[in-house]
């Protein structure tokens, strides 16, 4: 295993709640020797699986509203409120505060098909002070503004600009903002979440996102699980206190608290630690989302159960694929089906690496007929590169201090506050190709669009940062077909050129492409780009 940047970090922040604990003479003097050493809850001595997994609950609209674009035809209007909450993540911890989309965490689960427009109003009832450490140093979050500010972004969705929570579009406690989602895309699962600029990782840490469905008839003549069958699986690390309260690092410097990615030890599934679900011996579909800040899992059963992903970030595959393990960084959604009638009477543990997430309980009894999955899935036509009308060349760069500490991303090298460079106009095709010399994997996001990665190269990052030259170190390779679909976000490896291919479609106006680290995205692995009228 190649051990990057951020392996390293993260086992240090596992060593930090490590440390915390005081298992080890000598690793407890090296904690107090470290005045700033929180004191982290060991999540590994806690009870595993005494705790049902819960489902979020579907959003429930509150009448109809006339539509913006047509008065005439109302539509469905839901109003969601960002608040402070107490949620139990486990049994035997008090419950713990977060902040979050209405009562529970996650939020409430929305459900609507494709062609179906919906009118959300997304309220600020949060308090007015932030309980977690804002860094003033970090652009859009300087002294001179508001401590807590929220904006909503519907990610995957295409959806009109000034709908898409453009980080600069927040509001203070006490406003509200009245978005509209047209819906006008294939099935699939997005998922809706803060995007304020300078404190997202930090929202985000709090609670503040929740699943979103689309459906359509394409995906319901598969006759895949659905009900009861059909589970979220919305997966964030935490580190938490011994009162099991959010424990969120920061650097020695107060004046400058940001580190470059947090993790946590306790894996959270759908607001629950060590969860588990009582299943029936037959098919479940799984809708596992990654919202953590910084962790990408690698997940797999502990008896190495094999499992098929039948859909990605942005709706179905054209075809099921065999998996054992399941690699989602932040932001991406991966679509699963597990057969559990082979498993009768048995249990399966779910874990990320060696770590335990949950636990699945099958039930005793007869297998449940199903009937087979479907071998064709959605045809995905491969968009030819030769529709492309241009490439554009994107570095992902990161800053380092005298000490080889990251203090600052960008994309392309260029600030938030640059003129916008990145102009596709609506309607055509381009190749991003993104460039990462760093040793980083980074999940790279566009708002608005749908696209397809083409390959990834390795490249000799020294050469290319010091002389702008490419010295290709092997082949071209294709994306797994795990991630042969429509994407959103796509990794970008370390020492690699991704490319994708983008068709613009949708809407023209001003929109952001980022990583989906959030610790990168505040600080300032985001950029506006623009799609423009044609000529
Ligand atoms: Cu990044």
């Amino acid at each position: 295993m190649v051990i990057t940047r951020r392996t390293f970090l993260e086992r240090s922040s596992l060593l930090a709640a490590t440390l915390a604990t005081g298992k080890n003479r000598f690793l407890e003097t090296m904690a107090h020797a470290v005045p700033t050493m929180p004191v982290a809850l060991d999540v590994t001595t806690l009870a595993q699986f005494v705790d049902p997994l819960p489902v979020p609950d579907i959003a429930r609209s509150q009448g109809q509203r006339p539509s913006p674009g047509d008065p005439k035809r109302s539509l469905p209007f839901y109003r969601i409120r960002a608040q402070a909450i107490a949620s139990k993540v486990h049994r035997d911890l008090p419950p713990t505060k977060f902040w979050s989309f209405g009562t529970s965490m996650p939020g409430p689960t929305f459900e609507t098909r494709s062609g179906e427009p919906l009118l959300v109003e997304w309220v600020n009832g949060l308090p007015n002070e932030h309980f977690l450490p804002i860094d003033h140093t970090i652009h859009g979050a300087e002294e001179d503004k508001p401590a807590v500010r929220t904006v909503v972004h519907l990610h995957g969705a295409k959806t009109p600009p000034e709908s898409d929570g453009y980080p600069e579009d927040w509001i203070v406690p006490g406003k509200s903002s009245l978005y509209y989602y047209p819906n006008q895309q294939e099935a699939a699962m997005l998922w809706y979440h803060d995007h304020a600029l300078g404190i997202n990782r930090l929202n985000m840490y709090a609670g503040l996102f929740g699943a979103f469905f689309i459906r359509d008839g394409v995906e319901e003549a598969l006759a895949l699980p659905k009900g009861k069958y059909e589970v979220p699986l919305i997966l964030y690390d935490r580190l938490l206190t011994r009162e099991g309260q959010l424990l969120y690092l920061v650097s020695p410097d107060p004046k400058s608290p940001w580190l470059p990615e947090i993790f946590g030890n306790a894996i959270v599934v759908n607001g629950k630690l060590f969860p588990y679900l009582e299943v029936e011996p037959r098919r479940y579909r799984f809708r596992v989302l990654n919202a953590s800040n910084a962790r990408f899992y690698h997940l797999s059963f502990a008896n190495e159960a094999p499992f098929h992903q039948i859909g990605t970030d942005q709706g179905l595959l054209p075809a099921p694929v065999p998996l054992t393990e399941l690699e989602i960084a932040p932001g991406e959604r991966a679509d699963l089906v597990v057969d559990f009638s082979e498993h009768r009477g048995g249990q399966l543990v779910l874990k990320n690496n060696a770590v335990v997430v949950m636990q699945f309980r099958v039930s005793p009894g007869k297998a449940v007929e199903t009937g087979s999955l479907p071998s064709a899935l959605r045809p995905v036509p491969k968009i030819p590169e030769s529709k492309a009308v241009a490439t554009r060349l994107l570095t992902l760069d990161e800053f380092v201090n005298k000490a080889g500490n990251p203090v600052m991303l960008l994309l392309n090298a260029s600030h938030w506050k640059h003129p916008v460079t990145e102009k596709p106009v609506l309607g055509s095709t381009e190749i991003w190709s993104l460039i990462n010399p760093t040793s980083d994997s980074h999940p790279i996001h566009l708002h608005l669009v749908r696209f397809q990665i083409l390959d990834r190269q390795t490249f000799e990052p020294w050469l290319f940062q010091t002389k702008r030259e490419f010295h290709f170190l092997g082949p071209a390779e294709p994306p797994d077909p795990s991630e042969a679909g429509w994407k959103d976000t796509v990794r970008a490896h370390p020492r690699m050129v991704t490319r994708i291919i983008v068709p613009f479609e949708g809407f023209t106006g001003r929109y952001v492409w980022h990583c989906h680290i959030l610790e990168h995205e505040d600080n300032e692995m985001m950029r506006p780009y623009e799609v423009i009228a044609a000529a």
